[in-house]
């Protein structure tokens, strides 16, 4: 890439994350989501760490200090003067327990512990200073076993009650599960979303009722994770991403106990063998032959759901950690699949779902768009393969960041911007792709320090 457009691409995406900073978080975009998203920040730190560690480290913060009492880490974190600019707002969720600020109840990819790691990276002394890792580390404990205990579904898996907490709402894994869900709410359906995206870009009014229906029939058992509400999933994404972000607490807890010689509790050993239980289970569990790629699983059924979306790639990001890998063979079938026809084979950007799938539509939000996150998740992947073609491959998209004006996702064909514009991990995740450092791609394990030479 031209130096010259590299430090133009780098500008104008810190210029939309400066535009998106309230003073405590970043908006995920001013007009269609007016409030904090757990993952997004996640996502925002990462790039905005980069030119503003201070910032990323508070985006972090804040982030945390919504966390529930049972330890979960809400989806949205509301702010009240923009309650009606999103539905549903603050009002749905207002009298569930546990919550420290206004909050839903729902849960998003738990990629914090990850984004906290490569924030300290970025900056080691200003994070030691403000003593980050130590704030952060209990929280991300407690989120962890939150995922790992209350959600604990029967393969050993952590199950989403809900679309919305995949991250990818309307993508067609979800399909079977939500057709047992009745398409009547109580609740009266507000779509200020429309206001800023196309209506075939978002989901439909009979998939919004299906929502509002699963969020209610949660909400009204005090969001309490023991009472079956007949949606509850494992997804590969979130599964995966629970297992880096694993790797990830590890290096954390390490880094903790070698500054302050034990006096933080924390356990480097116990993050990995989470994170190497994780592995098998999907292993064991979620992979589809046929298919070539990790599907989900229907906790309520016991049934596979055989989809191909880029949901199953991102196991990929386990295949080159010495510990834990996935099982032997199955990076190079993730690869093949990757490069296949359903995915980057078939056109030119890397779709939400493949190609192949009957779901398959450019335009529609999950079902075939290419996202920023997705991309940049499969480019660490590859990169940490030695797969540089491919990354370089991925990086394409990062081209259209700027001409586009940072959009939500894009045409998977023609790369033309779809969903709403300056969106802020669309801007995170093209600045990350410009400046990181390659050598921190994904948080394995430090290798063991070489034995100090004998005395004589
Ligand atoms: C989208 O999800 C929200 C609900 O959380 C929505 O559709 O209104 C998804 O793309 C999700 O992954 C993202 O976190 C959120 C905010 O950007 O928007």
């Amino acid at each position: 890439m031209h130096k010259d457009f590299r430090e133009d691409a780098a500008d104008a995406a810190a210029r939309v994350l400066d535009t998106n900073w309230t003073g405590r978080y970043t908006v995920p975009a001013t007009g269609l989501y007016p409030h904090q998203w757990s993952w997004d920040s996640a996502f925002v730190a990462i790039g905005t760490r980069h030119r503003n560690p201070r910032r990323a480290r508070a985006e972090l913060v804040s982030l945390l200090e919504a966390q529930w009492d049972d330890g979960r880490v809400p989806q949205i974190v509301y702010d009240l003067d923009r309650g009606d600019d999103y539905a549903p707002g603050p009002d749905f969720w207002a009298g569930v327990r546990g919550a420290p600020r206004p909050a839903s109840g729902l849960v998003q990819p738990p990629l914090h512990a990850w984004s906290a790691w490569l924030v300290h990276c970025a900056d080691p002394a200003g994070s030691t200073a403000e003593g980050f890792l130590h704030r952060v580390y209990p929280r991300l404990v407690r989120w962890h076993a939150y995922l790992h205990d209350r959600r604990a579904g029967a393969a050993g898996l952590p199950v989403i009650k809900h679309p919305w907490e995949s991250g990818t709402d309307n993508s067609p894994l979800w399909d079977v599960a939500l057709e047992r869900v009745p398409p009547r709410a109580r609740t009266p359906i507000r779509r200020p979303d429309l206001q800023h995206a196309g209506t075939g870009e978002r989901p439909g009014a009979r998939d919004y009722r299906r929502y509002y229906r699963l969020a209610e029939t949660y909400r009204d058992a005090g969001c309490a994770d023991d009472v079956a509400i007949g949606f509850a999933m494992v997804c590969p994404l979130f599964c995966s991403v629970l297992a880096v972000a694993e790797l990830a607490l590890g290096r954390v807890a390490a880094t903790l106990s070698a500054v302050d010689g034990g006096a933080t509790e924390s356990d480097p050993g116990g993050h990995v063998a989470a994170a190497a239980r994780l592995v098998a289970a999907l292993d064991s569990h979620l992979w589809d032959d046929e298919l070539g790629l990790y599907v989900a699983l229907d906790d309520t059924t016991g049934e596979p759901v055989g989809r191909a979306t880029v949901n199953g790639l991102v196991p990929l990001l386990l295949a080159a950690a010495p510990t834990p890998a996935l099982a032997p063979g199955r990076a190079e079938r993730l690869v093949a699949t990757l490069t296949g026809p359903g995915f980057l084979g078939g056109g030119r950007y890397l779709p939400s779902t493949s190609r192949l799938d009957p779901a398959f539509d450019p335009a529609l939000y999950w079902r075939g768009p290419a996202w920023f996150n997705m991309t940049w998740l499969l480019r660490r992947a590859v990169w940490a393969l030695g797969r540089h073609d491919l990354a370089a491959r991925l990086d394409e998209q990062t081209t259209l960041a700027v001409p586009e004006r940072f959009p939500e996702y894009v045409d998977p064909d023609t790369g033309a911007g779809r969903g709403t514009r300056q969106f802020s991990w669309s801007a995170a995740l093209s600045l990350d792709a410009l400046l990181a450092d390659e050598r921190a791609v994904l948080p394995h394990p430090a290798p063991p320090r070489p034995p100090a030479p004998a005395r004589t």
